[in-house]
């Protein structure tokens, strides 16, 4: 009687764990980690706005804006203030809704980004509702670059991340610069 209750125990547990391997493994897709929700009561705060775009990213008909923020200050003289280092913090924001895309201090790099729209059922004719829109961002330091990818998910109302490219056994990174001072010596050395 017992031995048999065992059999049934150890069979139950085989089946859960059969089945949370089952339901896990369906969870795999392309997202590289949680989806992005939307964060209460964001704030730029001392942030400084440096670009601002609008699009429709979940193409409910209503323009979302794609805001990229950075902790350098302008200058009195209406110059960027440019350090050695400085947050980075891209959004996006619906009405009063933001979702924080990327949001890293990023020592001697930038944050860079694209809206992409693509046309995934190849029409020849597409109209807006047929095309995927996607925030892609170049993320740089002095020691590695990686290429990011956000897209809406209507099934979790957040914005999910995928990892495009991020070289492993990185050392260093050169890098063009469209926000941070250029550096010179660079340009005259070829170094
Ligand atoms: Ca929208």
């Amino acid at each position: 009687m017992h031995t048999r209750t065992g059999f049934r125990k150890i069979f139950l547990c085989g089946l859960f764990a059969l089945s949370a391997l089952i339901f896990f493994a369906g969870c795999g897709g392309k997202a590289d980690s949680a989806g992005i929700p939307a964060e209460e009561g964001f704030s730029a705060g001392d942030l400084t706005l440096l670009e601002r775009s609008y699009i429709d990213l979940n193409g409910d008909g209503e323009d979302e804006s794609v805001e990229l923020y950075t902790s350098a200050q302008p200058a009195p003289d209406g110059r960027m203030g440019w350090d050695t280092g400085h947050t980075w913090k891209l959004v996006a924001r619906a009405g009063e809704r933001f979702y924080p895309l990327f949001d890293e201090y990023l020592q001697y790099g930038e944050l860079q980004y694209w809206l992409v729209a693509t046309n995934p059922k190849r029409l020849d004719a597409p109209a807006d509702g047929d095309l995927e829109i996607s925030v892609y961002a170049a993320v740089t330091t002095g020691n590695d670059f990686k290429l990011l990818r956000f897209a809406w998910d209507e099934r979790s109302a957040a914005y999910a991340q995928e990892i495009v490219a991020n070289p492993s056994d990185q050392w260093f990174v050169r890098h063009s610069n469209k926000y941070n001072i250029p550096q010179a010596d660079y340009t005259e050395t070829g170094r």
